[in-house]
């Protein structure tokens, strides 16, 4: 374990044996670490400390050939970094979502092989020599040249690349039932964030003489078997900002995530980020599909159901010291975390360390962009009296991130999706972090 002052939660993917192990092990450090602090004495290196004076093998011989890995890899020693299934949820087929390890991430770019999932029906590796992109009208008045494309003719066009984050709108959903479950990669872990490279679709519309006044809607559809279909706003799509992609940080979609194209709609919850986008329909009307009259409505307490609410509301979440680590010495901490709006930048995020009565402003990691996660720290300095830890993010456009109060009294307690409420995390006197619900 390389971080010796916060360890790591190692609870959700070790054998019950294991984690009595872990636990014992732990208790001893725990208290070992106390004494020491007790007694003033100063975490020293002992002398005689045999990484320092047995030149390991490393320093001697050769190292491994290039040629060994043409495609990188993670160490070896970062084996138990993974996304991985919720195990408080149920797996329908191959229906299936997996979080990604937000307490391990540093800065703001998630690598693609720990992006979250979310797939209906579940991944494919499609051929990319025999993907289309079908671009029509509802009807012919409402796009004049209807088109085919395959991924060339798609690739050959002006490209963009913008980093944002994306959210599904069911992430932190647990939490509505205050169901606590025991770490952030479990509460907020359906939220990734990576540069996407792609066709802004504005530009393949106006290939296509969309009638960009009348053809209000846009449906686009992916090309797996869960027939996932979302009507996008064309005043979305006239802002230039929702992409027809096939980058993700410099290279190829993951087939997790789309390969080999996906629609990129910055701000708006990941569902209308349709995987493998075979088909994108201009209409004068939302499309009602669905995955928007089914699912992806939020029950409010009179009864009637919120129908399109895509946007991704400010929210932040502390990553470390989060749910499941255990802070094992007394003294200074970094508290760090993330921050989002699907409405623009982050302007401040502030930090409490008694569940709300007090705040102080984070400082804010550049660069704070529009629509993409931002990292914020703060400095802490831990007595050992239990603390309770949260995180308040404000956007540009002045929207607070709500307590659970503020956020119920508004949207009752009977809703799946868009939970952007407080996150706290109780840190308590024997260094274990716990999920809680405050206010
Ligand atoms: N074709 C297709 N597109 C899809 C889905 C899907 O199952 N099939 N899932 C959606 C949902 S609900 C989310 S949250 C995002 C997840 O994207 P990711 O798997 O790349 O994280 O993709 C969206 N696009
Ligand atoms: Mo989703």
């Amino acid at each position: 374990m390389l971080n010796r002052f916060i360890q790591r939660a190692p609870e959700n993917f070790l054998s019950a044996q294991q984690i009595k192990d872990v636990k014992a092990g732990r208790r001893g450090f725990l208290a070992g670490a106390f004494a020491a602090a007790v007694a003033g004495a100063q975490a020293q290196t002992p002398a005689g400390d045999p990484h320092i004076l047995n030149l390991p093998a490393h320093s001697k011989g050769l190292g491994q050939p290039v040629a060994a890995r043409p495609y990188g890899l993670p160490s070896a020693f970062e084996k138990n970094l993974q996304r991985r299934e919720s195990p408080g949820l149920t797996r329908v087929g191959a229906a299936s979502v997996s979080f990604a390890p937000l307490q391990s991430l540093f800065g703001i770019i998630t690598p693609s092989g720990l992006h979250f999932e979310r797939h209906h029906q579940g991944w494919w590796d499609i051929d990319p020599s025999k993907h289309r992109l079908m671009v029509n009208g509802s009807d012919d008045s409402l796009l004049k040249r209807p088109m085919v494309f395959d991924m060339d003719e798609i690739m050959r066009l002006p490209s963009v690349s913008r980093m944002c984050f994306i959210e599904c709108g069911a992430n932190t959903a647990m939490e509505w039932n205050n169901t606590a479950v025991p770490t952030v990669q479990y509460t907020h872990g359906m939220l990734s964030c990576s540069e996407f490279t792609g066709v802004p679709l504005i530009t393949l519309l106006e290939m296509c003489g969309a009638d960009l006044k009348r053809g209000k809607f846009v449906l686009a559809e992916g090309a797996d078997g869960s027939g996932m279909t979302r009507t996008v706003p064309m005043s979305l799509i006239q802002s230039g900002e929702v992409l027809v992609a096939y980058g993700q940080n410099g290279e190829m979609l993951r087939p997790e995530n789309g390969y080999p194209l996906r629609l990129v709609v910055p701000g708006i919850q990941g569902v209308s980020w349709v995987k493998y986008l075979r088909r994108i329909e201009v209409g004068d009307m939302p499309y009602g599909a669905k995955d928007e009259t089914l699912h992806y409505v939020d029950l409010l307490p009179d009864g009637t159901h919120r129908q399109y609410s895509g946007i991704q509301e400010v929210k932040s979440v502390i990553t470390s010291p989060s749910g499941g680590q255990v802070v094992l010495q007394k003294g200074f901490h970094s508290i760090t975390g993330l921050a989002w709006s699907g409405r623009g930048k982050v302007k401040k995020v502030d930090v409490s360390l008694d569940g709300g009565r007090n705040w102080k402003a984070a400082r804010l990691e550049g660069p704070a962009l529009a629509k993409c996660l931002t990292r914020f720290n703060t400095d802490f300095v831990w007595d050992s009296k239990p603390v309770i830890l949260q995180s308040r993010a404000v956007d540009e456009t002045g929207q607070i991130q709500p307590t659970y109060q503020a956020l119920r009294a508004v949207r009752g307690g009977r809703s799946i999706y868009h939970n952007n409420a407080i996150q706290s995390w109780l840190l308590g006197e024997n260094g274990e972090v716990k999920n809680v619900q405050v206010g």
